[in-house]
């Protein structure tokens, strides 16, 4: 827009009174830093309707979504309908395990520099036992609708964002392990980031956060602390879930926990409530890992701490 003489002068007149009150050089939007963009409340809601959704489609298929199985098969489907209808890349990568076909699902978030990675994962596979809400719906899902609060805010972050669900953890991290084993050595170098998410809603929660890769834990930190949620470092998990083939293969992983069948201290009852001598999840690996397994304010909190540390890392 082209000023005229008149209110060229008075706005140079401004600034001149400006610089004069402030005493120094006046900043203009223009050189002003870029302000991060924030990230989105994740609504509870739209997590807990795809644990909703995985929940049926167990009781639709003999009870669990394990690897090799219908069920199992049945969730890739539903995540991955998710995310091609908002505009992800998706891929389905095949492998055999135990005589049985297993699958991962990696959805990209077109646009982003590809040289720098941030991925954020969890298994979306159940033990055989039961339908795996919390182990690990509650990780998938959270995933699922942080991918879909990308989209919704049609972010465009300065790295690339990419988004995979894996199949048969239970198994021994097959499917996590397959993916690492078979990139291209160049894109190992270029994932700047693994976040893993595997139980995150337990009924008798902690909040644990995983201490391999410094900075990365320090962003989930001040994600807690912002809320004033103490954590603890998560001490149960080296090499035992799908961040393991990622950090063996030299990339900075993280993640978050909320505990599986370790008993709750008196100690964390004070700092955390709920039941002391009682185990976090008390259904882990059992028939009753349903959607009534699941804590809404772990799972809330936990779903915001995620999407916090992804746009964080990718800004
Ligand atoms: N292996 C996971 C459960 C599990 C046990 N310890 C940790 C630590 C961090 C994440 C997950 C876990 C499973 O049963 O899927
Ligand atoms: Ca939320
Ligand atoms: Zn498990
Ligand atoms: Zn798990």
């Amino acid at each position: 827009m082209k000023l005229s003489v008149s209110a060229r002068a008075a706005a140079a007149a401004a600034v001149a009174t400006t610089m004069l009150l402030t005493g120094g050089a006046v900043a203009d939007a223009a050189s002003a830093p870029a302000r991060p963009v924030a990230a989105p409340d994740i609504p509870l809601a739209g997590v807990k309707a795809h644990l909703t959704q995985l929940q049926s489609i167990a009781t639709a298929n003999g009870g669990n979504r394990a690897h090799g199985r219908a069920g199992y098969k049945a969730s890739l489907d539903y995540v991955k309908a998710k995310l091609d209808a908002a505009g992800y890349t998706t891929t389905v990568q095949q492998f055999t395990s135990s005589g049985r076909t297993g699958y991962n699902l990696v959805a990209d978030w077109p646009g982003g520099d590809t040289s720098q990675v941030v991925m954020a994962g969890s298994h979306l596979d159940s033990v055989t036992s039961g339908p795996g809400i919390n182990d690990n719906g509650s990780g998938s899902a959270a995933v699922l609708e942080a991918a879909l609060a990308v989209s919704r805010a049609q972010y465009k972050p300065t790295k690339h964002l990419r988004f995979a669900w894996w199949g048969a953890e239970e198994l021994g991290l097959v499917g996590s392990r397959y993916y690492v084993n078979r990139l291209a050595t160049g894109d190992r170098s270029r994932i700047s980031a693994y976040l893993n998410f595997d139980m995150i809603g337990s009924a008798n929660p902690g909040y644990f956060v995983y201490d391999d890769d410094p900075a990365i834990e320090k962003t989930f930190k001040e994600y807690f602390s912002g809320i004033g949620v103490p954590t603890e470092i998560e001490t149960e998990g080296d090499g035992r879930s799908d961040h393991a083939p990622f950090k063996s293969a030299g990339v900075p992983v993280g993640g978050l926990f909320t505990g599986a069948s370790r008993t709750k201290t008196a100690a964390q009852v004070a700092k955390w409530g709920g039941t002391a001598g009682q185990a976090f999840d008390r259904c882990y690996h059992s028939s009753c890992d349903t959607t009534a397994n699941i804590n809404d304010t772990a799972l809330d909190r936990n779903s915001d701490a995620l999407a916090y540390a992804v746009w964080e890392l990718s800004e």
